[in-house]
């Protein structure tokens, strides 16, 4: 593999770990836990993994452990940092014991069911320290949620005699981490299985969970890039860029990078549907900022657009429902093409008609056209930046009619998402992500199982930090997923009484009417530490005090 420069120079980055797993590290158990809403129905559930204490390591003495393999599994989308959960889990099962061997699953959680492994060796290892992406092992999307799957996955781990299994995801992965762990104990299979919080959306998070890895470094590389263009907007001053930017569902990667770089504009998808807000309210509002602007002579700016606005609006939830069931129908499955739009609108009710009618037209196409394989649009397919710029140009040159809008209207378009995922991991990444993979090395050292790997107090020194592990089980509730009520983790959403909204909203206005844009500049890997070594502003006011 042909490195680049800083490449070489990153691996020898040595990761900061907490005090607590540094040297020999001895266990702190907490009270029995409880999961956060319906407690019976879980405990009911997982009877072999509930109530476990919450797990805290510190210093302690030396002890001796006999060899294990463990195998790996990185689970959906790419965060920054995965490769170094891996390193901190490989170094952390070598020092207690050099015979221990690390597998890796192939592609995801299928690579358990499919048996395709590799195994991990310092060689490979050291190959991706500090590095981003998940090309040491690749991912994927397979769930594991079937007996047939975890009776397969059965099969390789015994033959490969691995003891433990560490799966690397979100909210998703990690419930079906803790079903895995659930039914391996009822079996007395002797499998442990331990979670690692994943993923740049930021929605795994929760009193236990800071934050989730990957969010730090995404958001500081779209930052950047965001920066950048309100550099070149404030210098040519005849733009208007539309930003949309990753998180399928959240919009905490739209509301950090508006707090890092103080755009005249950012959508929040939660506030969006907590106010009930229409397309047209949106529009309306970000019309008004342009026409408000122009009156002081700047036709440029920047708007950010979480990327799953769409489904928070609930005027087009509601039309989304309907074109899916509509479109399910015999009727509507064989409908070519260029009948379906007149098809749709004689079935539509009116409300949903009256919605689908004020789409532009290529966006109202994009509604009925991709599918996914449950028969789901595929909203984030759906440029809602180009939407949204294109409704704004209407209003506008109907509000310069009215006279209401006096100056220029031009709209440039961009989506950030998967540039920022495979990102070299910021400091913050690569030591947060370093120190989960050896808590996860511990948990299982201690015969751990359903058990998530985490580490707190991170906008401290990261000697100071906290890692230990959480139950799983503590943070399920139950939820409706494809009609059956389901044991879940509840996803973070952004909350509308949490401080980095109300930072942000407290801003807004001054941010909207005058130009305060923020150049963050690139992730710097070399320098000094308030340069190179701060946490996210959602995670500093979180934390706050
Ligand atoms: P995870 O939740 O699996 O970490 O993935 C997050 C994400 O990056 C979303 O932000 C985005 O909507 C989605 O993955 C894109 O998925 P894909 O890689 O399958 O196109």
């Amino acid at each position: 593999m042909e490195k680049s420069a800083l490449q070489i120079a990153r691996a020898a980055y040595q990761p900061k770990l907490p005090k607590g797993l540094q040297g020999n590290v001895s266990v702190k158990e907490g009270a029995p836990t409880q999961s956060v809403a319906d407690q019976e129905e879980i405990k009911k559930l997982f009877p072999n993994t509930y109530g476990m204490p919450l797990i805290e390591f510190v210093p302690g003495e030396a002890q001796s452990y006999a060899p294990f393999n463990v195998g790996v599994i990185l689970s959906g989308g790419q965060a920054p940092g995965g490769h170094n959960v891996i390193c901190g889990l490989f170094d952390g099962i070598k020092r207690l014991n050099p015979e221990s061997k690390l597998y890796g699953f192939i592609l995801g959680p299928g690579g358990l069911v499919d048996h395709k492994y590799m195994e991990l060796t310092a060689d490979i290892i050291d190959q991706y320290r500090n590095t981003g992406g998940f090309d040491m092992i690749g991912s994927g999307r397979t769930k594991l949620e079937k007996e047939e799957q975890f009776e397969k996955g059965l099969e390789i781990i015994k033959e490969l005699g691995i003891k433990a299994i560490v799966i690397i995801g979100g909210d998703d992965s990690n419930t079906n981490a803790c079903v895995l762990a659930e039914y391996y104990a009822a079996k007395k299979c002797g499998v442990q299985v331990i979670g690692c919080p994943k993923t740049i959306d930021g929605d795994l998070k929760n009193d236990q969970i800071e934050t989730s890895f990957g969010f730090d470094t995404a958001c500081k590389t779209y930052a950047e890039v965001i920066g950048n263009i309100q550099r070149d907007a404030n210098s040519a001053r005849k733009y208007w860029h539309f930003i949309k930017l990753m998180g399928r569902s959240a919009s905490h990667i739209a509301l950090e990078c508006a707090l890092q770089c103080q755009p005249n504009i950012c959508i929040v998808s939660e506030e969006v549907e907590a106010k009930n807000q229409t397309l047209d309210d949106i529009v309306t509002y970000i019309a008004q900022v342009v026409a408000d602007r122009a009156a002081d002579g700047n036709n440029f700016g920047t708007v950010l657009i979480p990327e799953g606005l769409i489904e928070f609006i609930p005027a087009m939830k509601a039309l989304i429902a309907e074109l899916n069931d509509l479109l399910a129908t015999p009727e509507g499955a064989a409908l070519a093409k260029d009948q379906q739009r007149e098809w749709i609108l004689n079935k539509l009710s009116a409300a949903n008609k009256a919605v689908y009618e004020s789409l532009p037209l290529g966006v109202a196409a994009q509604l009925t056209m991709e599918r996914d394989p449950h028969g789901n649009v595929q909203v984030s397919l759906i440029e809602t930046e180009k939407l949204l710029s294109e409704m704004v140009a209407n209003k506008l040159a109907a509000w310069k009619k009215e006279g209401k809008f006096n100056g220029k209207f031009s709209a440039l378009h961009h989506f950030f998402g998967y540039e920022g995922r495979c990102a070299a991991p910021s400091n913050y990444d690569a030591d947060y992500c370093y120190a989960l993979g050896t808590s996860a090395a511990m948990l299982m050292a201690n015969g751990k199982t359903g058990y998530m790997a985490i580490v707190k107090n991170t906008t401290a020194p990261a000697a100071e930090w906290i890692a230990g592990g959480v139950p799983i089980t503590m943070m399920m509730n139950m939820e409706k997923r494809n009609g059956e009520m389901k044991p879940v983790i509840k996803k973070a959403l952004v909350r509308l009484d949490g401080a980095p909204f109300k930072e942000f909203a407290s801003r807004r206005n001054q941010w909207a009417r005058e130009t305060c844009f923020v150049y963050p500049g690139p992730i710097q890997y070399f320098g000094p530490t308030e340069v190179c070594d701060q946490a996210t502003k959602t995670l500093q006011l979180e934390q706050a005090k």
